[in-house]
């Protein structure tokens, strides 16, 4: 693909997300009970905003999965071949990954890392990062979501067995795919069970997949985690509503919100709203419409599921994988599950 057809598939790109964000507010700000999708949490600053949630001393998720990789990392490394291709859905930073490949860049003959994100700016800086890093591991970063990404991915390492007339001893043996940082629980389970029964359909029998669970725990440890004492939370919550006014050129005044993230017991799950302060019209430039929304009413903004042991190995099952270990930590507040092919 030349550079001309490069930018004309981005602006394509570009044309159809911001027609399915448009779609999804409107459809969200319209219903009974109104919501928007968590992706949407996510633009440049929402996903520098998020980065910065990682290091907040409430916010135990990102080190405590971060301690089970360090102390885990030879273990998984003996699991994997010795030419690997790491493929990281909803990459960020990548900075548990650096963990696994600090090891695996020791041990291992061949590493092809592939981070899949939606933010392009963590993307590129990570990447940069990583390469001088580890200047003996391929690293391709893939902006996009992750069914596309894995594909652009397994097209990657196919090209580059290609190249050679014999096979490419380098060519990887196996595929490692990392699904970290309890995204997971931000989908609906019907929505987990079929993003990993597409990944598993992706994978063969000696490939292996990591993801990392948020387990169920006391509800005040929780509670803290999604209110940390500086308000990053908040901020990372309300720059949903900036978004919605750079991108639809919408009228919505922060100041007329308030963040509330709670642990609902009934659904095990953390939820994020923005509560509306007052009696309010929001108006939606892009789309040429009002939504009225009362005082006290919410836009759900995120769910955040908690799982226990049971429930991990019913999903890894339904979605055709065997549960073979869960590495946690002390506390069992986290557990990192790996999953093959059954
Ligand atoms: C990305 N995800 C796993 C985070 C979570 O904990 O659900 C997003 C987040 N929302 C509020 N704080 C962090």
């Amino acid at each position: 693909m030349d550079k001309r057809e490069e930018k004309a598939e981005m602006t394509v790109q570009q044309n159809r997300e911001f027609e399915d964000f448009a779609a999804d507010v409107e459809r969200g700000l319209a219903a009974e009970k109104k919501y928007i999708s968590p992706k949407y949490l996510y633009d440049e600053v929402g996903s520098q905003l998020f980065e910065q949630i990682c290091l907040q001393p409430e916010y135990y998720l990102t080190k405590t999965e971060a301690s089970i990789l360090n102390k885990h990392a030879p273990v998984i490394s003996k699991l994997a071949g010795s030419n690997i291709e790491i493929i990281e859905l909803g990459s960020g930073s990548s900075s548990k990954t650096a963990i696994l490949l600090r090891y695996l860049s020791l041990h291992k003959k061949r590493i092809y890392y592939f981070p899949i994100d939606i933010s392009s700016s963590i993307l590129m800086e990570s990447t940069r990062r990583l390469k001088s890093q580890f200047p003996n591991v391929s690293i391709i970063g893939i902006r996009s979501d992750y069914n596309i990404g894995i594909d652009k991915a397994a097209a990657a390492i196919a090209t580059a067995g290609c190249m050679s007339a014999e096979r490419n001893p380098e060519i990887p043996d196996m595929k490692l795919v990392l699904f970290l940082g309890s995204s997971i629980g931000n989908f609906e389970l019907k929505e987990a069970r079929s993003l990993l029964g597409s990944v598993r359909k992706k994978l063969h029998t000696n490939d292996l997949l990591l993801v990392g669970f948020d387990l169920q725990k006391d509800e005040s440890v929780l509670n803290a985690a999604y209110n940390d004492n500086a308000g990053i939370t908040a901020k990372f919550n309300l720059n949903l509503l900036t978004r919605i006014n750079r991108e639809l050129d919408g009228n919505l005044e922060l100041g007329k919100f308030e963040h509330h993230a709670f642990y609902s017991p009934e659904q095990q799950r953390m939820e994020m709203h923005l509560v509306s302060k007052t009696d309010q019209q929001l108006y939606i430039g892009a789309l040429g419409k009002t939504f009225s929304i009362r005082k006290g009413e919410s836009i759900h903004t995120e769910n955040s599921y908690k799982y226990t042991l049971n429930q991990i190995a019913a999903l890894a099952d339904d979605c055709g994988f065997t549960l073979g270990k869960n590495f946690m930590d002390k506390n069992r507040w986290f557990d990192v599950a790996l999953l093959s092919p059954s």
